[in-house]
């Protein structure tokens, strides 16, 4: 079934994006290295603040997200949140400084406790509006490769945000949304944003991967909790999200070392998926140059391999973005994530 609404990403630098007063913005997240200034003079949407530098001449750049006349917005514990119709746009930030959390949690250290906070405010967020179904999170973790209390913090986050989703009755495996975790700047707050609906998308895996909730223990005690993609709606108007995808075939790290050949594998991953995807929702127009990508890039000395590997398989897909970000295995040079579909249009200089 139709549900009769678009969702349309755009990337903009913020001059571009001309933010101020503009209409039918569901939320947005900025990317920026050093200080932020988009949404300055305040937003009357969701505006996610991520530390993680621009890989381009802009030193900004915002990822927006248009969903036709906004229904309602406003905050609930940490989250500051949108709607738009069947959609609810959401965000927040927790500081591991004010971390104090139930005592229960000490345990999981600083980021657990960050964690642990956010991820409860975000269920409460949602059972709040209604419980619309998670499709889609955004996770950006300070340090997150670095190893404390004898565990590396993405680690901890794993731990945590299973926990947190267990303590809030969600599930843990299968219906889980679509995500990416990646590294943010030393000190800055654990930023979150996710997209939800009232409209239960379809779970997709991989065929070539183990899905990552089945991971074995290797990568860490308790196993992420997302799906490598999920699908909103049917037919033409069907909006698929791709989680945050690398160069994993089974559960282990191919061409460690090779940037060119990860970039390679990565893009077999999510032309599985889309095939997948195509399939489950009867939308054939899914296709790798249809798509807008967000590439996280461990070492900017990587990027002009990665840029001619993308762009020799999409062109320019439907918007591009590179961003400097580490990538949750010490051993992965290059994630990508992806957005398209039908009731999507892109409509930005990408
Ligand atoms: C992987 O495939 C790479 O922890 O939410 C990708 C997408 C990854 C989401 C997450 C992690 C997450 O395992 C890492």
């Amino acid at each position: 079934m139709s549900s009769g609404q678009f969702l349309r990403l755009e990337y903009a630098t913020p001059s571009e994006s001309q933010l101020d007063g503009r209409q039918g913005v569901l939320g947005a997240a900025a990317f920026a290295g050093g200080a932020h200034s988009a949404g300055d003079g305040g937003t009357d949407f969701p505006l996610a603040r991520v530390h993680t530098p621009v890989l381009s001449d802009a030193r900004e750049m915002l990822e927006i997200w248009c969903a036709g006349e906004r229904t309602e917005s406003g905050s609930h514990g940490r989250v500051h949140y949108a709607r738009a119709g069947d959609f609810l746009f959401g965000s927040l930030a927790v500081q591991e400084t004010e971390a104090t959390g139930p005592a229960g949690a000490a345990r999981l250290g600083p980021l657990g406790i960050a964690t642990d906070l956010a991820y409860r405010d975000l269920y409460a967020a949602l059972a709040a509006a209604g419980n619309p179904q998670l499709v889609r999170v955004w996770n950006y973790i300070p340090d997150i490769n670095i190893e404390t209390h004898g565990l590396e913090r993405y680690r901890q986050f794993n731990s945590a945000r299973h926990e947190a989703s267990l303590a809030c009755g969600r599930a843990v495996s299968g219906n889980v949304p679509a995500a990416c975790a990646l590294g943010a700047a030393s000190g800055s707050p654990l930023t979150i944003y996710f997209l939800a609906s009232r409209h239960t998308p379809a779970f997709i895996e991989n065929p070539r991967q183990v899905s990552a909730y089945r991971y074995p223990r290797q990568y860490g005690p308790r196993s992420p909790a997302f799906s490598r993609a999920t699908v909103l709606g049917e037919g033409s108007e069907a909006t698929l999200f791709v989680s945050g995808t690398a160069s994993i075939v089974g559960h282990r790290t191919l061409h460690a070392g090779d940037p060119a050949a990860q970039t390679r594998e990565t893009l077999v991953n999510i032309e599985a998926l889309l095939e997948e995807a195509a399939r489950r929702s009867r939308n054939r127009a899914l296709r790798l140059e249809t798509l807008a990508y967000k590439v996280y890039v461990r070492d900017p000395k990587d990027l002009p391999v990665i840029r001619a590997e993308l762009e020799s398989a999409v062109g320019r897909g439907a918007g591009l973005l590179y961003l400097k970000a580490d990538i949750c295995r010490q051993d992965l040079a290059v994630e990508i994530e992806a957005v398209g579909g039908g009731g999507w249009r892109h409509n930005g200089s990408g």
